[in-house]
């Protein structure tokens, strides 16, 4: 809760091209909640270094992030877009909580596996308590609720038992965050082997669909994505390939899965295959129009960057300066 609103925080890493399950397993949502939020959704930029990146490369990627989140249709005046490496509060808060968090909870960190065995030769110790930044984010705008793909959702335990440590040292600090989850589109798979979730850097191309693909492409991949050979449109786990497109078909036309199979029934996959492509060429291609236009105006972005910047660090500092207090840091004299 801020200014007795209820708020939302999310954010997005800057590394490698958004795919089609980044929009649907999030900015879809963020889009939809945001008008009954005090919202923040920030490019995760200081989350990015944990693997090493390009600075050129990085730089462009985070504006191109920021710019997609207003393409996707978050109104930068209502919401408060931003990148979090000009907000200092995050690295703040993430150095305090640090201080609150164990070894032994970060060691079961799922992601963290996975980035570890991935990045052998990189393992820092950034990677590591990743999380504990990502509960900083959360908990600085005293967040109640985080919209994320369920890949996320260990982390957000993590962030609430930390604050809920850290409310019972010291009283009600925090607010305790709730996951938001989408109906449809929680975890779209790769369309290459539907038991891997659908991923920026997979190194498969065609087994993301990326936001920015042209409409050619969106069909071909659709049409070459792997399935099965039972010949009937069914939305069930022994057929992981169809269940994946009719899960990207009801995320993007907002369908059930009942509706898609009573639509399909009795037809081939050449025909749901290409609907599915359709339906996902019907959703990117206003949104690609838009950045196109965005990406234009340069001073337009470059003033909401500024604005948002302050606005968060506002924000972010009524949090940071309450926690300094309770923790037994001297108080700043004016
Ligand atoms: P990387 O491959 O670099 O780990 P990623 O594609 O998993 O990246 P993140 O930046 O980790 O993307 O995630 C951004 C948001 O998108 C998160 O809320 C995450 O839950 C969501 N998300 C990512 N991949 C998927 C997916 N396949 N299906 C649904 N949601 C997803
Ligand atoms: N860890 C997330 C990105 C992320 C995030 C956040 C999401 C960083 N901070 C705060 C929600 C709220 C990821 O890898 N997708």
């Amino acid at each position: 809760m801020l200014d007795g609103k209820k708020t939302l925080f999310s954010g997005m890493q800057a590394t490698g091209n958004l795919t089609l399950g980044n929009y649907l397993g999030a900015l879809k949502n963020w889009v939809s909640l945001s008008d009954d939020y005090l919202t923040f959704y920030s490019v995760v930029d200081m989350h990015s270094i944990t693997i090493r990146q390009d600075p050129a490369e990085l730089r462009k990627r985070a504006r191109t992030l920021l710019t997609l989140y207003i393409a996707a249709g978050l109104d930068p005046e209502k919401n408060c877009i931003y990148y979090q490496s000009h907000v200092s509060g995050h690295a703040e808060l993430a150095w305090i909580l640090n201080c609150f968090t164990y070894m032994g909870e970060l060691n079961r960190m799922t992601q963290f596996k996975d980035k570890a065995a991935k990045h052998a030769d990189n393992i820092n110790a950034g990677l590591f308590t990743y999380p504990v930044l990502m509960a900083a984010d959360i908990l600085l705008y005293q967040t109640d609720v985080v919209p994320v793909g369920i890949d996320q959702m260990q982390h957000l335990e993590l962030t609430r038992d930390i604050a809920i440590r850290f409310n019972n040292l010291y009283g009600d600090v925090f607010t305790i965050p709730e996951a938001y989850i989408g109906k449809s589109g929680a975890k779209i798979m790769s369309l290459q082997d539907p038991s891997k979730k659908m991923s920026k850097s997979d190194e498969n191309p065609n087994g993301s669909i990326y936001l920015m693909d042209d409409p050619d492409t969106i069909i071909r991949k659709c049409k070459r994505a792997v399935t099965d050979s039972e010949a009937c449109v069914r939305y069930r786990d022994e057929q992981p390939g169809i269940k994946n497109l009719i899960d990207i078909y009801c995320a993007c036309l907002n369908k059930t899965p009942d509706e898609v199979e009573r639509e399909f029934d009795g037809k081939g996959y050449g025909d749901f295959k290409l609907a599915v492509g359709e339906a996902v060429v019907s959703v990117l291609k206003p949104l690609q129009d838009r950045f196109a236009d965005l990406s234009k105006n340069k001073d337009y972005l470059d003033k909401v960057i500024k604005e948002n910047a302050e606005k968060a660090s506002w924000y972010s500092n009524k949090t940071l300066r309450k926690v300094q207090k309770k923790i037994g840091f001297p108080e700043r004299i004016r």
